[in-house]
């Protein structure tokens, strides 16, 4: 059987999270993606990544793109600049896998994903909550239909973690706890109980120094029938911390799913208990606490450079996490007008 071919990487945007993703394709060489360039408007974080991982750097995505020879540009820049950076690779018929948030707004979102199909390129989004080990477990629980059909869940990211440390923009932005942090729990949601009909929200804003909602409770009717309450917050005071671990409770008409702090899953099915921990290995470049969300980064790339090469939709693709965005839009909707809203996806 003839070998894969190897899929050559560019990374637009050498940042703060954007290190993860770099280790994470270090990694990933052996399994043939190869980290071939990198990019950064900033020629400094630019240069560094560039000499740390041995490959040519650039300050200008499409004079990469241009220069070097790559297959899968990997956009790790901030959403405002998502759009024109996606656009770069779809007209040169380069496939793309884009950060979230998609884009600030639904019908930028839109118009990327319109973009890429009229040039047929191949788009998707690093959507990666759902990519971590502790998930992939819950997933594969509910796939083997232990819990019998899923019914009720509770999914929650509570934490009073400084985020503001890595990431000192989110306390400026207007949007902030559904865009950044709700939007890894509603996919979530999505991923363990399918399609939702019905969003409602409510947001507070009680940390008075920055300018966002830091906390937004929403409920989801599912099109199963099944009813999801997901939660976000950055202002959980509580020791310990959870961060960066999502918690939940997922019920169904034969037992339950419950993930607890130190990723400890409990299941119950047929009146039987079972414990595990599902928590993220710690790899020779992880950390804690960031350790969990650098593993699920790892799994992403994986995922997307092989479905890449197989001529495959990601599981997160731009198409898919339309619908995640949609939840998102109809829930500041509903905190807005303080009614139900039907998603536009
Ligand atoms: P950052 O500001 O630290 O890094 C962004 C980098 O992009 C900067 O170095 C900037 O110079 C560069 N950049 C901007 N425009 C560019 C352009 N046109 N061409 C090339 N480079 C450009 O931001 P960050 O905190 O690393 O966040 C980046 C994205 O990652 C955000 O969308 C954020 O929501 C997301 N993020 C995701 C996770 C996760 O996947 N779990 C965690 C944290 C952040
Ligand atoms: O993972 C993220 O997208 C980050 C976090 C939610 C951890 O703050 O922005």
């Amino acid at each position: 059987m003839a070998a894969a071919r190897d899929i050559r990487i560019g990374m637009v945007g050498c940042g703060f999270f954007a290190q993860n993703h770099l280790m994470a394709w270090q990694d990933l060489r052996p399994e043939g993606a190869i980290l071939s360039a990198v990019c950064d408007l900033d020629e400094s974080k630019a240069r560094a990544a560039g000499e740390k991982f041995g490959v040519p750097h650039f300050t200008d995505m499409a004079q990469m793109l241009d220069s070097v020879q790559i297959d899968l540009v990997d956009i790790a820049t901030r959403m405002e600049t998502h759009r024109a950076l996606a656009a770069i690779a779809s007209e040169r018929g380069i496939g793309a896998v884009v950060q979230k948030p998609f884009a600030p707004e639904w019908a930028e979102c839109v118009a990327i994903v319109e973009k890429a199909k009229a040039h047929k390129a191949w788009l998707a989004v690093h959507e990666n909550f759902r990519f971590a080990i502790s998930m992939q477990k819950v997933k594969a629980v509910i796939d083997a239909g232990t819990i019998g059909k899923p019914n009720w869940a509770r999914i929650n990211f509570r934490t009073c973690f400084n985020i503001y440390r890595g990431q000192p923009y989110l306390a400026e932005v207007g949007r902030l706890v559904i865009l950044d942090l709700g939007i890894h729990v509603l996919d979530l949601a999505r991923y363990f109980l399918g399609d939702v009909e019905r969003v409602y929200c409510e947001t507070q804003k009680r940390n008075p120094a920055i300018n966002g909602e830091d906390t937004a409770t929403i409920m989801l009717k599912h099109t199963s029938g099944a009813v999801s309450v997901v939660e976000s917050t950055y202002e959980a005071k509580r020791i310990p911390d959870p961060f960066p671990e999502t918690l939940l409770e997922i019920e169904g008409s034969e037992g339950s799913i419950v993930v607890t702090r130190g990723e400890r899953m409990t299941v119950t099915t047929q009146g039987l208990v079972f414990e595990e921990n599902i928590g993220s290995p710690l790899l020779a470049w992880t950390t804690r606490p960031w350790h969990t969300l650098q593993e699920a980064v790892l799994n992403t790339n994986r995922h997307m450079f092989q479905r890449f090469r197989d001529g495959l939709p990601a599981d997160t693709s731009a198409e898919d996490n339309l619908k995640t965005f949609a939840l998102v839009e109809a829930a500041y909707e509903s905190a807005r007008t303080h009614g139900a809203v039907k998603p536009a996806r």
